[in-house]
Order: C-alpha cells, then sequence, then structure tokens
C-alpha cells in the first residue's frame, strides 16, 4: 500500500453501512449481521424491494424461472415461499422480498425513503461518512448494492418535459396503479420492459403507439402456473437445485443442449428450433445448440425461423417487417414476452420505426416525427438504465484524497471481481459492473458471500482498513477488456454503455462467467486474500 496515514481509530457508528434494498442489499444485510457484524441499510424507495419495487409497470415479471432467482441460503426460506408462477410478476416478488425482510428480522435494519447523497472516506480513521437525507452516518465499510439497472434513462428528446398529458417511466413506475382505459398511449422502446407492457395495456388502451428504435428478437416467455406436483418437486429437489445453480456458468437450471447443429438434418434443426419457441425463457439462448452464440450462420439460420415465426404471427406484413431485427440473435440483451407480435394484429396498435420517421420533439399534446404530430393523453418511456455504472457513478462517492469515484471511472470501470476498487478502501459493490453474465442474483449472491469472507478475514486479523492491490484490479479489468470481444453482446447494446450518450463504449459485464469469478474468488481466498492489503491503526493490538 503507498499510503500510511491511518493514524487514529474512533468507533464508527455501524461496521457496514448498505446502500440499496434490492435482492442484493437485502442479502448483504443478512450476511452481515449474520456474522455479528452491526449494520444499517438505506434505501431511496418507501418500500424494498429494489429493481422490483420502481418497476411496477404492468406486467413487470422475471424472465429467470422463479425459483432461480430466488434466495437459495435456507432451505426453509425456500420451502415455505410457494412461487405462484415459474415467472413470477412483480407483486409477488415484492411480497417474497418483504417476507424475506421480515422473516429473517431485517426491517429494524432498513431505513427506507432515504436517499444517499454522499460517501468520503476519512484516511486518519479509515471510515466512511454517509450523507444519507438529514443523517450523517459513519460507518467502517461502505457497500452499495445499488444495482446495474437501477439509474432509469429518459433520452435527450426535445420538449420531453412540455407534454401535458401524464407521462412515466417504466423503471419508476408509481405505486398507485395508472389507469390506460380509453386513453391514447404511447410507449417508446421495445426493450424487455417495453415488450412487458405492450401486450399487457393494448386491451384497455383506446390506442397505442409504438416507437420502436430497434428492433429486438422478443421470444414467448411461455410462463404457466406452478402445479401442485412441481412444488412438491421443487421442494424435494432443493439440494440439487442448489448445487445446480451454485455450481452452473449461467446461473440456470437449464440443461445444455448436447450436439452442435451441424449434427442435425435441417428439419432436425427446425423441430428443434420449435421446441426452444416452446420453451420456457432463456433456455432459447442457455439450450440452444451450443454453436450459436459462436457461429454466425447457426446464428442466422435460428433468426431466419424466429423472423419466419413473426412474418407468420404479425398480419400486416408491412408491420411484420419493421419488427423483424437485422442483428443476430444475442448481440443485444433478448426480451420475452407473452403475445408480444400477435398484438400487432390488434387494430388499435400501431408501431413507428423510428429509424425512418425519428422523433424531432415532444408538444403540449403529444409526439412529432418526420410525419407529423401525434396526440397522446400518456407517454409511457420504456427507455431503459444507465447500466452498470449509472447508480455508482452518481452517489457523491470521494476515496483517497477526495478521489471521485466517476473521475476515477471516466474511461469505464476498473474493478478486482466486479466488487471493490483501488483508491477506495472499505469500499465494496457486490452486484456491481465487471461481475455477471447471466442469471444476476447468483452471480451477486457470489461476491457478497465473498466480500463477508473477506471483511471476516479482516476482522479476526483486527485489521482496520483493507483496499485491493493494483495487480488484482489490473488483472480482472484486463480479463474483462481482452475478452470483450468474445461476448456474444454487440457494443451497441447497453452492456457496452451504448445507450447513454458520451458514455464511454466498455465492456460493463464478466466475460469469463462465472467459471472465471469462481476460480478467481477460490484463488483469492487460497492466497490469504493477499489480493488485498490490510492495515491496522496504530496502537491498537492484534486480536489474540
Ligand atoms: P432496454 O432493454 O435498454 O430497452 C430500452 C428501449 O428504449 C430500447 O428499445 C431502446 O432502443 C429504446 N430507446 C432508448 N433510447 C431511445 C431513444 N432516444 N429513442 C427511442 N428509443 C430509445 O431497457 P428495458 O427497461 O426494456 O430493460 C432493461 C432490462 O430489464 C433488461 O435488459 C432486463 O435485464 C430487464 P435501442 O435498442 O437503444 O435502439
Amino acid at each position: 500500500m503507498s499510503e500510511h496515514r491511518l493514524s487514529e481509530r474512533t468507533d464508527p457508528d455501524f461496521d457496514l453501512v448498505i446502500v440499496g434494498g434490492g435482492i442484493v442489499g437485502i442479502y448483504q444485510l443478512y450476511r452481515a449481521l449474520e456474522a455479528g457484524f452491526t449494520a444499517t441499510l438505506i434505501e431511496a424507495g418507501d418500500g424494498v424491494g429494489g429493481t422490483w419495487f420502481w418497476n411496477r409497470y404492468p406486467d413487470a415479471r422475471f424472465d429467470s424461472e422463479s425459483y432461480t432467482y430466488a434466495y437459495l441460503f435456507s432451505e426453509e426460506l425456500f420451502e415455505e415461499w410457494e412461487w405462484q408462477e415459474h415467472f413470477a410478476g412483480q407483486p409477488e416478488i415484492e411480497r417474497y422480498l418483504n417476507h424475506v425482510v421480515d422473516r429473517f428480522d431485517l426491517r429494524g435494519h432498513i431505513r427506507l425513503g432515504t436517499r444517499v447523497t454522499s460517501a468520503e472516506f476519512d484516511e486518519a480513521t479509515a471510515t466512511w461518512t454517509v450523507t444519507a437525507g438529514d443523517a450523517t452516518i459513519r460507518s467502517s465499510v461502505l457497500i452499495a448494492a445499488t444495482g446495474v439497472l437501477s439509474l432509469p434513462f429518459y433520452p435527450d428528446v426535445p420538449g420531453r418535459e412540455s407534454f401535458g398529458g401524464e407521462s412515466y417511466h417504466t423503471g419508476l413506475w408509481p405505486r398507485t396503479p395508472v389507469d390506460f382505459v380509453g386513453k391514447r398511449v404511447a410507449v417508446i422502446g421495445t426493450g424487455s420492459s417495453g415488450v412487458q407492457l405492450i401486450a399487457a395495456i393494448a386491451e384497455e388502451v383506446a390506442s397505442l403507439t409504438v416507437y420502436q428504435r430497434t428492433a429486438n428478437w422478443c421470444t414467448p416467455l411461455n410462463n404457466r402456473p406452478i402445479t401442485p406436483e412441481e412444488q412438491a418437486q421443487l421442494r424435494a429437489d432443493f439440494e440439487s437445485i442448489r448445487h445446480t445453480l451454485n455450481t452452473s456458468a449461467t446461473g440456470f437450471l437449464h440443461v445444455p443442449c448436447d450436439r452442435s447443429s451441424a449434427d442435425d438434418s435441417k428439419a432436425q434443426r427446425w423441430t428443434f428450433y420449435e421446441e426452444m419457441w416452446n420453451s420456457p425463457g432463456f433456455t432459447k439462448m442457455t439450450s440452444n445448440y451450443p454453436d450459436l452464440l459462436t457461429d454466425k450462420d447457426v446464428n442466422a439460420e435460428w433468426c431466419e425461423f424466429l423472423a419466419g415465426k413473426i412474418r407468420g404471427i404479425v398480419k400486416d406484413p408491412a408491420t411484420a417487417a419493421k419488427l423483424i431485427p437485422d442483428h443476430l440473435y444475442g448481440q443485444r440483451r433478448p426480451p420475452f414476452g407473452t403475445n408480444y407480435y400477435e398484438t400487432y394484429n390488434n387494430p388499435k396498435v400501431s408501431l413507428v420505426d423510428l429509424k425512418a420517421t425519428p422523433i424531432t420533439q415532444v408538444t403540449e399534446r403529444g409526439i412529432e416525427t418526420a410525419d407529423g404530430e401525434q396526440e397522446f393523453d400518456i407517454i409511457v418511456w420504456a427507455t431503459g438504465f444507465d447500466f452498470g455504472t449509472g447508480a455508482l457513478n452518481r452517489m457523491g462517492i470521494r476515496g483517497r484524497d477526495g478521489l471521485a469515484l466517476e473521475e476515477y471511472w471516466a474511461d469505464g470501470p476498473s474493478t478486482y471481481l466486479g466488487v471493490a476498487c483501488r483508491g477506495f478502501p472499505n469500499f465494496f459493490f457486490p452486484g456491481g459492473p465487471h461481475g455477471s453474465t447471466g442469471n444476476n442474483p447468483r452471480y451477486a449472491g457470489d461476491q457478497v458471500d465473498f466480500v463477508m469472507d473477506v471483511l471476516i478475514h479482516m476482522r479476526e486479523a483486527g485489521d482496520d482498513l483493507v483496499e485491493v492491490e493494483a495487480e488484482a484490479e489490473e488483472y480482472w479489468s484486463g480479463m474483462v477488456n481482452t475478452y470483450a470481444s468474445t461476448a456474444s453482446f454487440s457494443e451497441a447494446s447497453y452492456f457496452f454503455g451504448a445507450n447513454i450518450p458520451g458514455k464511454p463504449i466498455r465492456y460493463l459485464l464478466n466475460p469469463g462467467g462465472r467459471p472465471k469469478l469462481h476460480s478467481a474468488i477460490a484463488r483469492a481466498i487460497d492466497g490469504g486474500f493477499d489480493s488485498f492489503a490490510f492495515e491496522r491503526a496504530a496502537g491498537r493490538p492484534r486480536p489474540l
């Protein structure tokens, strides 16, 4: 460690301040308290749930299977919570997360409706001073569990604020339900949120105009209720489910396909694609031919099959043509829908191709494109998020010598295992950039467990300060940047930050996947956490 300025130690208010009450923050709080640390969790929303608190638009739901997205740390919890559907909707997810908070007595440790506006590290005392609402809290360790998809993005469209009707972002949906009945509605954006909402409201509205910039490959979610027999099977299989989810590369239960596309004839491949089309959620990616994402020809054939499906479902050929993407499957995060393409057969629904007719401005009455103005009662912005770094870069985090995190990351994030970075001692961000490529809670759970390993090691050694070593951060960030080109996602996707004007194009996921994360964590633990430097305040005795 370059600097040794840690001189005094005064007791902070808490061992840990955790920011964010979503899936990751709740688990982090549980693990911290269970390990005997003092902790408080600060959440800007008026309820817990994070993503699943804010994204309460019609038909917001998991597109990973409910029981693979949920917590696995407690068999009792797994057994007592019966998910109603294979892909749970937002209300059920929010109920589940509240249940977890109460079940494990976490609520008393959570401050709701409180936004963190700054967090500054003091080198002399090795503590963080966190400003949250009216409170100033000092803690040894700061954990940002602020999520990768938590800062909603509004495009800079002229006149956006001047619209006189109702206006909503899917990621900031109000708690009181929005009444769409008989309304003229515009939806801008056709990502995962847009496709869920569009199909859900089409029946109620007077008219629905969808503004699409990039068509995406939306395949059926194929959701259904979980039968009593399946509930019993899930309970009986808990250990094997947990084992598979804790060790699989993607964090899903899906069984990989055991042959490559060349092993099948064209007719067999078409039968297999049909099977994929009818299979649940992400299996279209994880159980498809293994060469789907590595061989452009294989991918193009799957796209040909999907384009045929779209043409078969959507009756108006011009609309169908607009809905067929011009990129390969998996170059962007694929959405999963329920009757999405069918919705365009509803005469109340129309599709505007923004590449042909861009929005020129939002007016007081509606939206104006090159084709003229259309009036609306409601505009829904389903325009996504500042992925990966958005929330972290806006929390006022200041490390050594007042170093601003957003400056340190001005050219894109630099991290060790997607949990820590140099210059910011005693600071961790499980679930952050460079961490995952797959089922997020599984990766983030691995990261929380690793953070706890580091903190317990530090406590046992009687140290006060922990900071990642430069080589360790260079190794992980180098791995991310080197292998970014092997990712299926293209540089035009939000996983590279391309959706945010001016954001550096850097890969924000972990291209090594879960095996890489697991092996790096194992190496860190085997090496006695030598990827970190630890420091103890002067005069502090080591524990016996
Ligand atoms: P996404 O997937 O980022 O989708 C955002 C959509 O908004 C997408 O269709 C964008 O088109 C569109 N968009 C963004 N900016 C504009 C502008 N300026 N004009 C028109 N359209 C625009 O966000 P979601 O909320 O749907 O999903 C986020 C994640 O939640 C998802 O990946 C899952 O993990 C769950 P673009 O493709 O950029 O051309």
